[in-house]
C-alpha cells in the first residue's frame, strides 16, 4: 500500500504515547463497566466508523475579501488525493473523498483511480458544480442553473450533471450530490413557483440517468449567493423535490445551511421517517455556511444529531443508510489538521451517542419525565470518549496523537519544495 507518512514513524510515535493511553483505556473501561457497559464493543464501533473528505477541503479556504494561501497546497486532484490519504492514515477514519467536477480536472479517470487504490482510498458521491461559470462557457449560470428561465442554460446544466454521473462511474461512485446557488436578490426577481418547476424538471432529466443502484441527494441551503430567495431553501423544498423525484432522490442536511438556532436534529428525524435522509455534510457554524470546523463550536448539537442516526440504527428503521461528509472551509488552520480533527469530532460524536441508554430514555420519554430523558443523553455526552478514539486509532495503526505524528514530519516543508506554486495561479480552495 502507498503512504504519505511512513507507518514506521507512526508506529514509533504511538509506542511513545501507548503506555499511558492503556491506562486511560483501562480506567475507562473500569468506569463503564460499573453501567454494564463492556467497552469493546464501542472501539470497535469507533474502528469501523467512517466519514468521507471534500476533496475542495484541502486547499486553504477563503472569504469574498481573500484567501490566505498556505504554503505547499495541493495543486492538482492527484495532489489533493495525497492529503486525504494523510488524514486516513493518521486518523483511521477517512477512506473515502468526494471529488467536485469541474473544480477536480481528471484526463484520465482509471488512472486516478488506479493511484487512488494504492492509498486505499475509494471516491464516494460526485458533486456538480453549475455555481459558477467555467472559462470559454457559452451560456451563462448568472440568473441560475437548473432553474435558469433560459433552455440553454438548463440544458447545460442538465447535461454537466448527466457528466458527473458518468465520471463517478469510472471513480466507483454510487451517488451524485446536486447544490445550486440558483435564487434571487430582489423581491419580485422571480417568480418562485415557476423557478421550483423549472428545477424540477431539469432534476427528472438527471434522475433518468441515473444508474439503477445509485442515488441523488439535493443539498438545501437558506442564502448564498443568492440572498433574497434560492430555489431549494430548506428542507421542506428538499424533501417536496425528493419526493416528486422519487425513491432514488434523498435530502442531504450540511448543518451550515440552516439558520442559527435551527432544530437541525428534528429536521434529521424527519428525513429518517419519511426514508428520506441521504447524507450529511459536517461543518459548524456561528453564523452561517461552513465557516467553523465540526463540533468546533456546537458539539453538542453534533451529539444530538448523531442521536437521532442512533436511534434509527437501534430501531432498525427502513431505507436508512445516510452517506457521512465533511464540508467545511479553513480559512486559518493547515486544512489537513483541521480535517483530521473534524473526523474524529464527528466520530466521537457518534461513539457518544451509541453511549445513550435507549431503553432508558424511551421510558423516561414515555413517563414525561423530562428531566431524566435530558440527562441520559447528557450522562452519554459527557463521558470523555477519547481514549476509545485513540486507541481505535492504535489498533488500526493510526495515529494515537495524529496532529503531534503530522508536525513531527514537517509535511508543509515538505510539500512546499514539492508543490512549487505558479505565483499566478488562483488556488484550489473555496474563494
Ligand atoms: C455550498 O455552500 C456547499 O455546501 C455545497 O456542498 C457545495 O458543493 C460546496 O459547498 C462548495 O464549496
Ligand atoms: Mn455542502
Amino acid at each position: 500500500m502507498l503512504r504519505r507518512i511512513e507507518s514506521a514513524l507512526v508506529s514509533e510515535k504511538n509506542e511513545e504515547l501507548y503506555s499511558n493511553l492503556k491506562s486511560d483505556y483501562d480506567a475507562l473501561a473500569e468506569k463503564l463497566a460499573r453501567d454494564g457497559i463492556d467497552i469493546e464493543k464501542f472501539t470497535k464501533a469507533a474502528e469501523d466508523f467512517q466519514i468521507a473528505v471534500p476533496s475542495w477541503g484541502t486547499g486553504t479556504g477563503g472569504t469574498r475579501f481573500a484567501r490566505f494561501p498556505l504554503k505547499g497546497e495541493p495543486r492538482n486532484i492527484y495532489e489533493k488525493l495525497e492529503d486525504c490519504a494523510v488524514i486516513n492514515e493518521l486518523s483511521g477514519c477517512t477512506d473515502s473523498v468526494s471529488p467536485h467536477f469541474p473544480w477536480d480536472k481528471v484526463d484520465d479517470f482509471s488512472a486516478l483511480k488506479q493511484v487512488s487504490d494504492e492509498y486505499g482510498i475509494k471516491w464516494v458521491s460526485v458533486n456538480s458544480n453549475t455555481f459558477q461559470d467555467q472559462p470559454g462557457q457559452e451560456v451563462s449560470y448568472k440568473y441560475g442553473s437548473l432553474s435558469n428561465t433560459q433552455a440553454a442554460s438548463r440544458e447545460l446544466a442538465i447535461q454537466h450533471n448527466l457528466d458527473c454521473i458518468e465520471y463517478g462511474k469510472a471513480l466507483g461512485a454510487k451517488s451524485l450530490t446536486v447544490w445550486v446557488g440558483d435564487g434571487s436578490n430582489h423581491p419580485g426577481q422571480q417568480h418562485f413557483q415557476r423557478a421550483f418547476e423549472r428545477y424540477l424538471s431539469s432534476m427528472e432529466k438527471i434522475y433518468a440517468g441515473l444508474p439503477e443502484d445509485w442515488e441523488m441527494h439535493i443539498e438545501h441551503k437558506m442564502f448564498e449567493p443568492a440572498f433574497y430567495s434560492t430555489v431549494i431553501q430548506d428542507w421542506g423544498s428538499n424533501i417536496l423535490a425528493a419526493m416528486h423525484l422519487g425513491p432514488k432522490c434523498k435530502s442531504l442536511v450540511d448543518l451550515g445551511h440552516h439558520a442559527p438556532n435551527t432544530n437541525i436534529e428534528m429536521i434529521v428525524s424527519r428525513l429518517i421517517q419519511f426514508k428520506k435522509l441521504g447524507g450529511f455534510h459536517f461543518n459548524d457554524s456561528k453564523y452561517g455556511d461552513d465557516d467553523l470546523d465540526s463540533g468546533s463550536l456546537h458539539p453538542y448539537q453534533q451529539f444530538l444529531i448523531f442521536n437521532e442516526l442512533v436511534d434509527a440504527e437501534y430501531r432498525q428503521q427502513d431505507e436508512f443508510n445516510p452517506s457521512y461528509m465533511l464540508d467545511q472551509s479553513h480559512n486559518v488552520t493547515d486544512p489537513i489538521e483541521s480535517l483530521i480533527i473534524s473526523a474524529i469530532e464527528v466520530q466521537s460524536s457518534y461513539i457518544k451517542a451509541l453511549l445513550v441508554n435507549r431503553e432508558a430514555l424511551y421510558g423516561y420519554q414515555e413517563s414525561n419525565d423530562a428531566m431524566m430523558a435530558s440527562l441520559e443523553l447528557k450522562k452519554a455526552f459527557n463521558v470523555d470518549v477519547t481514549p476509545i478514539l485513540a486507541m481505535a486509532r492504535y489498533r488500526k495503526s493510526a495515529a494515537i496523537n495524529p496532529i503531534g505524528a503530522y508536525r513531527s514530519v514537517d509535511y508543509r516543508a515538505l510539500m512546499e519544495k514539492e508543490r512549487p506554486r505558479d505565483p499566478n495561479a488562483s488556488g484550489s480552495g473555496i474563494v
